[in-house]
């Protein structure tokens, strides 16, 4: 069986791009691959946070996880500090990144072209402990939103560079980027894509919301003057992206058969019908999250994810530190 590994970093509350980009397809194929999806939690400290609410999106983030379908008796699930070998590999791969690779990261480039203070170190090497991440695994593929392939593109640079140097240590992985919903855009912003660290708080519907919250931003999603439901993401942007919501929740429906059912129709009946979508499946996933939050399958499902991450993440970890001369074998 193929395997596959994938992760989610909740900087704040999971939302509707993770859920179309990502999780809907960990989901999808847990039942043809070995799938491990894990909370990366390191990840989540490049930035500042504060304690208590980066616990309560942890806690969230694994109830969402099962709640949007994960089965933690097919797909192993896991908390990345569980399984400390995520950041002993990541110092590894960090001295075999170079600068101008981590240079080149859109994340750490935007932040510090915006002028934002005091970046963190962890913000500009997290690449190198993302490879980590993805090759203590092995994984043949690593399902992503378009915004994350440049990662497993600099993690398949340094996996390379070390199979060189040191013989067959990491597997290759490919990224798997889905056609449609690779990228979805904010509500209010159709510029920019729907993100956790939304500041208007309009653009982006989280998982949570409140499905009268929801309906709300999806009906003052910004459109255009068109009047015409049609897919051209550069020309319609807004309307482009309700489309692919729209697809994506509705087992990703053809776009065109999308634009056949509204032609002629006004924007209003197009977004309620996207309202409608938003808000049956932020229903079902809720009524399942309400029922996790409170039993102790959280507390199960990570105590058996850690353990069978371990043994392939250790298995790893002890292979590289050998060929890399690292132990002293007596
Ligand atoms: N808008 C999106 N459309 C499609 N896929 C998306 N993903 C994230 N946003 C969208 C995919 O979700 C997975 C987990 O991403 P992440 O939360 O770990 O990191 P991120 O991409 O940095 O998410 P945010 O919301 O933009 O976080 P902040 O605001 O903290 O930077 C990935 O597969 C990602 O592609």
């Amino acid at each position: 069986m193929k395997r596959m590994l994938s992760g989610i970093k909740p900087t704040g509350q999971l939302h509707l791009g993770n859920y179309i980009g990502a999780l809907r397809h960990f989901v999808d194929y847990q039942d043809e691959y070995e799938m491990y999806a894990f909370i990366a939690n390191l990840h989540c400290i490049t930035v500042p946070q504060d304690p208590v609410e980066l616990q309560k999106n942890l806690r969230d983030c694994v109830a969402l996880y099962l709640a949007c379908g994960l089965d933690p008796a097919k797909a192993t699930v896991f908390l990345q500090t569980d399984v400390p070998a995520h950041a002993q590999l990541g110092y590894i791969m960090c001295c075999h990144t170079y600068m101008g690779e981590l240079n080149r990261m859109t994340q750490f480039k935007d932040k510090q072209a915006k002028g934002e203070k005091n970046l963190s170190g962890g913000l500009y090497t997290y690449p190198a402990l993302m490879a980590a991440d993805i090759l203590l695994y092995d994984p043949d593929y690593v399902p992503v939103g378009d915004d994350q392939k440049q990662h497993v593109e600099i993690t398949r640079d340094v996996a390379e560079r070390m199979n060189h140097r040191y013989g067959e240590l990491f597997k290759i992985p490919e990224p798997l980027v889905a056609k449609v919903g690779a990228r979805i855009m904010s509500l209010s912003d159709p510029s920019k894509k729907m993100s956790k660290s939304d500041e208007t708080n309009k653009g982006c519907i989280y998982l949570l919301d409140p499905l009268k919250t929801a309906r709300k931003k999806v009906m003052g999603a910004v459109t255009d003057s068109y009047a015409n439901v049609h897919f051209d993401p550069e020309n319609q942007p807004g309307v482009s992206n309700l489309m692919q919501i729209l697809s994506s929740l509705s087992n990703d429906r053809p776009i065109g058969e999308i634009e056949q059912e509204f032609q002629g129709k006004g924007y209003g009946e197009f977004k309620r019908a996207v309202a409608d979508a938003v808000c049956a499946r932020l229903e079902q996933i809720q009524a399942r999250y309400d029922e996790i939050i409170t039993s102790d399958m959280i507390a199960t499902t990570l105590s058996d994810g850690a353990r069978r991450a371990s043994l392939l993440a250790n298995a790893k970890l002890e292979k590289v530190q050998k060929a890399i001369g690292m132990e002293i074998i007596a």
